[in-house]
């Protein structure tokens, strides 16, 4: 043993040992709680015709929360059929798009309920739909249409987005497109 650690293990009074296995209790219970996927943690999936992948085996383009919070957020203030008029905010549906190279004309909508819905890409331009992670400045729960919630501006555009044909367009639960 060196000086150094003698001096070390004297001034912390527990023998090397005990610090060790301290030392490694620590580790592995930082290391637990890294390793577990947080279920409420923003990830979208995008695969179909797109020109760019992170995930060039499934040929997917794989957004984690960190990736979606980088894309310029944007907001949209309307009522829904399920809320009343509030201030929805997230990425453009475009700049997702833009982001995995997309190249189809239509997006296929996938969620956690297995509901699947198709909207074609001139809605971006058209209405600016936002893919919405917050409402009121709070991130929406997957029990209140979260995590992922498909926003368009009814309030704005009311003969064409209001109603039970308007109303299909508002996937919530969103986890996956796909480019068609
Ligand atoms: N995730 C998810 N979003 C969804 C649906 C759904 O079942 N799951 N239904 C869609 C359809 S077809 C319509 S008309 C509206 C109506 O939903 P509700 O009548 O079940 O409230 O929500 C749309 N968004
Ligand atoms: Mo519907």
């Amino acid at each position: 043993m060196t000086n150094l650690t003698a001096a070390v293990q004297r001034r912390s009074g527990a023998p090397a040992g005990v610090r060790w296995a301290i030392g490694l209790i620590f580790a592995l219970a930082a290391w637990s709680v890294a390793a577990q996927t947080d279920p409420t943690a923003l990830s979208l999936d995008v695969t179909g015709k797109i020109g760019k992948t992170n995930d060039a085996a499934h040929r997917a383009y794989h957004f984690d929360e960190a990736q979606l919070l980088a894309l310029p957020a944007h907001s949209i203030t309307t009522a829904t059929t399920w809320t009343p008029r509030s201030t929805f905010t997230g990425p453009l549906l475009a700049d997702i798009l833009k982001t995995v190279g997309a190249r189809g004309t239509q997006v296929e909508i996938h969620t956690l309920d297995d509901y699947t819905y198709t909207i074609p890409v001139t809605d971006c331009d058209r209405y600016g739909v936002v893919v919405a992670y917050n409402m009121n400045g709070r991130r929406l729960k997957i029990t209140d249409f979260g995590p992922l919630f498909l926003i368009y501006p009814r309030d704005a555009f009311p003969d064409e987005l209001a109603g039970a044909s308007g109303d299909s367009k508002f996937v919530w639960q969103i986890k996956a497109l796909i480019v068609k």
